[in-house]
C-alpha cells in the first residue's frame, strides 16, 4: 500500500506541498491540472513542470485524479473520437512523467453531489451532507450555483464552471441515453483508450458514482458490484480497473465494501482506494464524518483488513475530511482532517502488518 494525498496545484489549493510532506507516511500526491477543461489534451511540458515541483518537495506523482471524460464521449456523439484521441495523447504524456494510475469517472453531467457543503456537527466541525429528499426538490441549475458559491472560493473538482455553463442543454441531450446506451458509450471509450494504457503502462481506475444512484433522471451505471463486474469486462484487461471509493460506493447500503474489495482485489482490478467513513441519517440521507470507525457507520478496520488480505500494493488516500480548527479550504479537502485520516489509516495498517505475521 502506498499512502497518498490529493493536491490541486499551487494556484488552486489552500494546502501546500510543504505541509503534505510533513504528514507521516505520505509518499506521493494525487495530482490534477485543474485549469485544463475536460476533453483537452494535457501538454507534456505542463505535466513535467507540475511533477518537478512535487518532486522538489520530496513527494512522488504516480496518480492523477482526474482526467475528466468529455460529455460528448458519455453521450456517444460523433465528436467523441476527437476527445478520445486527446485522452490517448494525455495518457501517453502522463506515462512519460512516470504516472502509473489515472482516476476518472463516468458520471453524466454532474460529478459528486451534496445538498449541504458545511453542515455543523455537534463538535463544531463542518461536514458535507447529502439528503436525497432535499435534492428532489432542487433545480439542477440552482444546485450548481449554490455549490459553486459555497465552496470557499475554490472551484470544486468536477464542477469547473466552463464544464457546467451549458448545463441545461447537456441535461436535455441525455433524454436519449438510458443506462444500456451509457454502457455502450462506455465500452466504446474503453476500447479506444485501453490499448494505449497497455502500451504505455498506465492503469485506469474508475471512481464510483457519488452518490451511488441516479440523480435528476440522468442515467448512472458505476454504483454496484454487479455493474462494476460488467464494467471490468467491457474491456477485459488489467488496465481497465477501479478506484474503490468506500464513501461513494458505500452510501448505497447494499454495497458491502470489504466484500467488494476482496472480490475485485482477487481479480487484480483495484488500482486506487479512497478510504473514508460516512454516517447514515435516514433513507438515502447521510453525512460525512472523521475517518474513525466509531464516528460513522463503516468498520474502517474491516475495510483496511480487506485491502491487507488481498495484499494490496496500489495507492490509497484518505478521502473527504471535515473543516476543523477554523480552516478555510475547498469543501472536503482541508489539511487537518485528512491528515488525521492518514495517521489513523496508517495505524490500522501497521497493526494489520504486525498481527498477521
Ligand atoms: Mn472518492
Amino acid at each position: 500500500m502506498k499512502m497518498t494525498f490529493r493536491w490541486f496545484g499551487e494556484n488552486d489549493d489552500s494546502v501546500t506541498l510543504d505541509q503534505i510532506r510533513q504528514i507521516p507516511g505520505v509518499t506521493g500526491v494525487v495530482g490534477f491540472l485543474s485549469d485544463i477543461p475536460a476533453g483537452e489534451l494535457w501538454p507534456l511540458d505542463r505535466i513535467m513542470e507540475y511533477k518537478k515541483n512535487i518532486e522538489a518537495h520530496g513527494l512522488e506523482l504516480e496518480v492523477i485524479e482526474s482526467v475528466n471524460v468529455h460529455e460528448d464521449i458519455k453521450l456517444g456523439l460523433p465528436s467523441r473520437d476527437k476527445y478520445i484521441e486527446n485522452y490517448k495523447e494525455t495518457i501517453k504524456n502522463l506515462s512519460k512523467a512516470g504516472v502509473k494510475v489515472i482516476c476518472y469517472n463516468f458520471m453524466p453531467v454532474f460529478d459528486w453531489l451534496r445538498t449541504d457543503l458545511a453542515m455543523k456537527l455537534p463538535d463544531g466541525s463542518e461536514a458535507m451532507d447529502y439528503d436525497d429528499a432535499k435534492l428532489k426538490g432542487m433545480d439542477p441549475v440552482k444546485l450548481v450555483e449554490d455549490t459553486t458559491k459555497n465552496s470557499n472560493g475554490f472551484t470544486l473538482p468536477g464542477w469547473e464552471p466552463e464544464r457546467l455553463k451549458e448545463l441545461k442543454r447537456v441535461v436535455e441531450l441525455y433524454k436519449d441515453v438510458d443506462e444500456e446506451k451509457l454502457f455502450e458509450n462506455y465500452k466504446y471509450f474503453l476500447e479506444g483508450i485501453i490499448p494505449t494504457c497497455e502500451k504505455y503502462d498506465v492503469k485506469m481506475a474508475v471512481h464510483p458514482d457519488d452518490p451511488a444512484w441516479g440523480i435528476f433522471g440522468l442515467p448512472r451505471i458505476v454504483h454496484s458490484k454487479e455493474n462494476l463486474d460488467r464494467i471490468v469486462k467491457l474491456v477485459d484487461s488489467p488496465y481497465n480497473g477501479l478506484c474503490l471509493c468506500s464513501g461513494a460506493l458505500g452510501c448505497e447500503r447494499k454495497n458491502n465494501i470489504p466484500e467488494i474489495i476482496r472480490h475485485f482485489g482477487a481479480m487484480g482490478r483495484i488500482h486506487f482506494g479512497h478510504v473514508r467513513n460516512i454516517k447514515f441519517v435516514g433513507e438515502r440521507h447521510f453525512h460525512e464524518v472523521s475517518h474513525l470507525s466509531s464516528d460513522g457507520d463503516f468498520d474502517m478496520f474491516e475495510i483496511m483488513k480487506a485491502y491487507h488480505d488481498i495484499g494490496f500494493e496500489g495507492y490509497i488516500r484518505p478521502d473527504h475530511g471535515r473543516m476543523l480548527w477554523g480552516e478555510k479550504a475547498r469543501p472536503g479537502y482541508g489539511l487537518y482532517d485528512r491528515a488525521l485520516g492518514v495517521a489513523y489509516l496508517n495505524g490500522l495498517w501497521e497493526a494489520l502488518n504486525k498481527t498477521s505475521k
